[in-house]
């Protein structure tokens, strides 16, 4: 899954693409390296980030959805909000994934209106800008996330929104310490034990600058060993800015796994 911030201020890349122009032609090149589904999104939830109003950041993406959306490659849109989702939705995008697992008014009735768009749910408590206030864990994180996970999967189920159409995500530095992060990928095999594909995203996040010492600029190598450890602990899906390098790492896997050199 590659991102596509159209954002002025999200914390690797904020700036970068947020006129549409900008934003497509990344979105264009993240195709062209492999990309299997673009994530569009128009707000940063960088930890401390200034939340933007519904109005603002639909005016944000809508450009760039309406283009991706006729390139054939599935679409999903990062976003918490559910005025934003019935815009998206009306549009066709194929995925949902929302950091907020769906919990702003009215968000769960509205995709359970729909018969297949896939939402993510991922874990985080309180809000982007206060999150990193609350990463006290009564039991242990890995634990205490993958028992939320189940928990929010069923509420979901329970409205109507079909098993099939569900993926998890642990939430990877919203209302975590770089330990409890640590915690998450080593034991990322007990969320993949829920039965739900896994989403995860290490991207150029701060645990890996905290690791390496490295500013988010130049943490591709890093995002892409902590892609690789993630697929190798049973994540479905990558989210990441780094497309390229990351699918030459699964590549090299694959051919591991496999002892052979694939056809080209
Ligand atoms: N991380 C970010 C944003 N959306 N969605 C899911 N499902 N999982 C994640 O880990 C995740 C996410 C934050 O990263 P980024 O988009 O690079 O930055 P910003 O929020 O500053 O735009």
């Amino acid at each position: 899954m590659g991102i596509v911030n159209v954002t002025p201020d999200s914390f690797s890349d904020g700036g970068h693409y947020d006129r549409s122009d900008a934003a497509l032609a990344h979105a264009r090149s993240l195709v062209e390296q492999g990309a299997d589904i673009l994530d569009v999104g128009g707000e940063s939830t960088r930890p401390g980030a200034t939340p933007v109003s519904a109005e603002e950041e639909w005016r944000r993406i809508e450009p760039v959805l309406r283009a991706v959306m006729g390139w054939n490659v599935p679409v999903s849109v990062d976003t918490r909000r559910t005025a934003v989702m019935a815009q998206a939705l009306a549009l066709g995008v194929d995925i949902i994934n929302d950091v907020q697992a769906l919990q702003d008014e009215g968000a769960l009735a509205l995709l359970a209106a729909q018969s297949r768009t896939g939402v993510c749910l991922m874990h985080m408590r309180g809000q982007p800008s206060s999150m990193q206030a609350h990463t006290t864990y009564e039991d242990d994180v890995v634990k205490a996330v993958a028992a939320w996970l189940a928990q929010r999967a069923q509420a979901v189920r329970s409205a109507g929104i079909g098993a099939e159409r569900i993926l998890l995500d642990p939430g990877i530095g919203f209302a975590k310490t770089a330990e409890q992060n640590l915690a998450l990928l080593k034991r990322q095999r007990e969320l993949s034990a829920l039965d739900y594909p896994l989403l995860v995203g290490w991207s150029r996040k701060s645990t890996l600058g905290l690791v390496t010492g490295r500013p988010a600029a130049e943490r591709a190598a890093a995002s892409v060993a902590a892609a690789l450890l993630a697929a190798q602990g049973g994540a479905a899906v990558l989210r990441v800015h780094d497309v390229a390098q990351t699918v030459d790492a699964l590549r090299v896997w694959r051919a591991v796994e496999a002892g052979a050199v694939p056809s080209t």
